[in-house]
């Protein structure tokens, strides 16, 4: 089971309004062997796994493995590769996120980043090989969401995403939002096993997240930092979600 909770989203100090009401969530996550986390998570979500457009139920999930060649490995990832709104351009692109970070670049690599950072590659792994994603510059991946296959903006209930190799117990976060409301900000535990994946997705009954603000490590994938405790550097594959909707 997931952990059920609630969090004060902001202590009301000098206002005459009633307090803000809790947020309950629902949080799973994990480290080591992830089978049952995603199980549990995904169910949370709802099936079917959607793969056109047109949906109301069930969830999306991104693997980045259908990236072209093309867009893999250099600085050219586009954050809206998985909301294309052309008609002449295939479902599968068509899944409502729209992925933006402060940095510099977004990336997708199918060798583990290894030509970035060569000493991390046998510590970054693909959950779903080959290909996983990170963003330059920065720690932070911005993401929205969009009806599948339109600029409509949609909200979700819910959003997962699978960390590799998270060292340092602060360093990798998940945070939700409800327009410019946080709904909770969410700790990736370390690795624990010689694949070194995390996981970490909540999901929100009473609420309509409209952004998830992701932090990867402490120190950007590019920033010619050794990986460490304290310059945690960490990789991103799998995302998850629910039907991106307008409510
Ligand atoms: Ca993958
Ligand atoms: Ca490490
Ligand atoms: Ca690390």
């Amino acid at each position: 089971m997931g952990l059920a909770g609630i969090a004060l989203v902001s202590a009301c100090k000098d206002c005459k309004d009633e307090p803000t009401p809790p947020v309950r969530f629902t949080l799973v996550s994990g480290s080591g062997d992830l089978s049952g986390k995603l199980t549990e998570f995904r169910a949370l979500l709802g099936d079917p796994l959607n793969l056109t457009p047109d949906q109301t139920t069930g969830r999306r999930e991104v693997n980045w493995d259908g990236v072209p060649a093309t867009l893999t490995n250099p600085n050219v990832f586009p954050g809206d590769f998985f909301n294309s709104t052309d008609p002449a351009v295939a479902a599968g692109r068509k899944r409502g996120l729209v992925s933006t970070t402060p940095g510099t670049d977004l990336r997708v690599s199918n060798i583990d980043f290894t030509d970035v950072v060569a000493s991390e590659g046998n510590q970054f792994n693909a959950f779903s090989p080959p290909r996983t994603f990170a963003p330059f510059g920065s720690t932070i991946t911005e993401n929205t969401f969009r009806v599948p296959g339109t600029n409509i903006e949609a909200t979700v209930k819910g959003f997962g995403v699978i960390f590799s190799d998270v060292d340092n117990a602060n360093s990798t976060t998940v945070e939700f939002f409800e327009g410019n409301k946080s709904l909770g900000t969410f700790k990736a535990p370390v690795r624990t096993d010689d694949a070194g994946f995390s996981f970490v997705g909540v999901l929100f009954p009473d609420n309509k997240v409209s952004k998830v603000v992701v932090k990867s490590g402490n120190a950007a994938v590019n920033s010619g930092l050794a990986d460490s405790w304290q310059n945690d550097l960490v990789v991103m594959d799998d995302f998850f979600y629910d039907e991106p909707k307008v409510n």
